[in-house]
């Protein structure tokens, strides 16, 4: 049964009523731009096919009360209980999308079903897909009338207080992607363009057989870096004389012809509470995250993390421009770049994702490289149409599956 109909057919099970509102929101693949979102800096991902459906009635209780296909534990939470004292993971998200809402819910709370065939933890984006098709069901079924960018942002806002201090790449994409594009997305200025993919070419994604939980196991790993990449940011603005109003980002240096000359200039570690006292930057503007504060002692491998950054973004656009020309070897070279900047400059790869993509570029991927934010998680592939299936078998005997193809799809709606 597909998500939206299973999503409904539990609510009417466990709740003996009809959903008020039952939304769809698609998972998501990266195509290149890879922890370039949360510098300000541009992301080509794209939605596919697979997705997590929510339906949703209101409640006179201020509860959540919500039960999932996949998900073994039902949740009971008061409106206000806040994702970090939720135990079970996709409670948080839940927890959060209520906090979030804040007195857009006046007191009420809802009765909710979720059924997704998005594999969880993958790197495909499932908290997102559940985050903002709960936010879409609750829109419809409290009259809230959120548009689609206050919805995007407000999901981002969620899933950042769930933990990880994530961009809004997987948010907006899954708002906004169009079927049979590519979605370009800048953040300084905010802008979108769906980009065509070619007829002849398909996309494999394929598991590396390791989760990587974006908001459990990943969360601290990903938050390093986002500090760390602010820490690069506050020095280079430093020796580049610019100055940055709020959160220093690699995206407010980049432009700046001398920034990746002065990358390599960067210490190769620094603390946050070192590079504020150096760039003359208050340390909460490098340290302080939607759910905490990361560690200002910390010493971080910044040199690395902004020579990936940069390079990463460059290739984004080169990789636009390869796609709109049908060049699908000059693309397959970016990805193959990416994945090296990411293995040994962002360290976010992992032994069996290394393997995985050299598998599936040896059986006739054009490029593959990991999807997502790494340390475990689903590579990506491109190959021409013909070739998709020896690329799936590859994948397969190297990391054990699942491995599928997945076409560029269009972003969330109401079923
Ligand atoms: C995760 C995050 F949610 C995104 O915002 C992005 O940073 C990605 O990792 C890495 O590119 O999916």
């Amino acid at each position: 049964m597909d998500p939206a109909a299973a999503a409904a057919a539990l609510f009417r099970s466990t709740f003996a009523a009809e959903p008020a509102a039952v939304a769809v929101a698609p998972g998501r693949v990266n195509l290149i731009g890879e922890h370039t979102d949360y510098n300000g800096l541009p992301v080509l991902p794209f939605a596919i096919g697979q997705s997590t459906a929510v339906a949703v009635a209101p409640s006179e209780a201020p509860l959540l009360e919500a039960v999932s296909r996949e998900f073994p534990v039902p949740a009971r939470l008061p409106l206000d209980a806040g994702p970090a004292a939720c135990a079970e993971p996709w409670h948080r998200y839940l927890a959060a999308a209520a906090a979030v809402l804040g007195p857009r819910l006046p007191g009420r709370g809802a009765r909710i079903a979720v059924a997704s065939d998005l594999p969880a933890a993958s790197g495909l984006s499932s908290s997102s897909a559940l985050t903002v098709a709960l936010l879409l069901a609750l829109d419809a079924a409290f009259g809230l009338g959120l548009g689609r960018a206050e919805l995007a942002g407000l999901a981002a806002q969620a899933e950042r207080l769930a933990g990880a201090e994530t961009g809004g790449m997987d948010q907006q994409v899954i708002a906004f992607a169009e079927a049979g594009a590519l979605l370009r997305i800048d953040f300084l200025p905010p802008a979108m363009r769906a980009v065509p993919v070619p007829a002849g070419w398909a996309f494999v994604v394929a598991s590396s057989g390791q989760p990587a939980p974006k908001g459990g196991g990943a969360r601290d790993a990903y938050n390093e870096r986002v500090v760390a990449t602010r820490i690069a940011a506050a020095l280079l603005a430093d020796m580049l004389g610019a100055e940055i109003e709020g959160t220093p980002l690699l995206g407010h240096v980049a432009a700046i012809d001398a920034a990746p000359v002065l990358v390599d200039e960067l210490p190769a570690r620094s603390s946050a509470r070192k590079a504020a006292a150096t760039a003359g930057v208050p340390l909460e503007r490098l340290v302080t995250l939607a759910a905490g504060t990361f560690d200002p002692d910390a010493q971080l491998p910044v040199r690395g993390y902004a020579r990936h950054v940069l390079a990463e973004a460059e290739r984004v656009d080169l990789a636009c421009a390869a796609v709109e020309a049908g060049d699908l070897a000059a693309l397959g070279e970016l990805m193959a770049a990416s994945h090296a900047s990411l293995r040994d400059d962002y360290r976010c790869s992992t032994p069996a994702l290394d393997a995985l993509v050299k598998a599936m570029t040896k059986a006739g991927a054009a490029g593959a490289r990991l999807t997502g934010a790494g340390f475990g998680g689903f590579a990506i592939a491109v190959c021409e149409r013909g070739r998709e299936q020896a690329v799936i078998d590859a994948a397969v005997a190297a990391a054990g599956g699942p491995a599928f193809e997945v076409a560029p799809s269009a972003g969330a709606r109401l079923a």
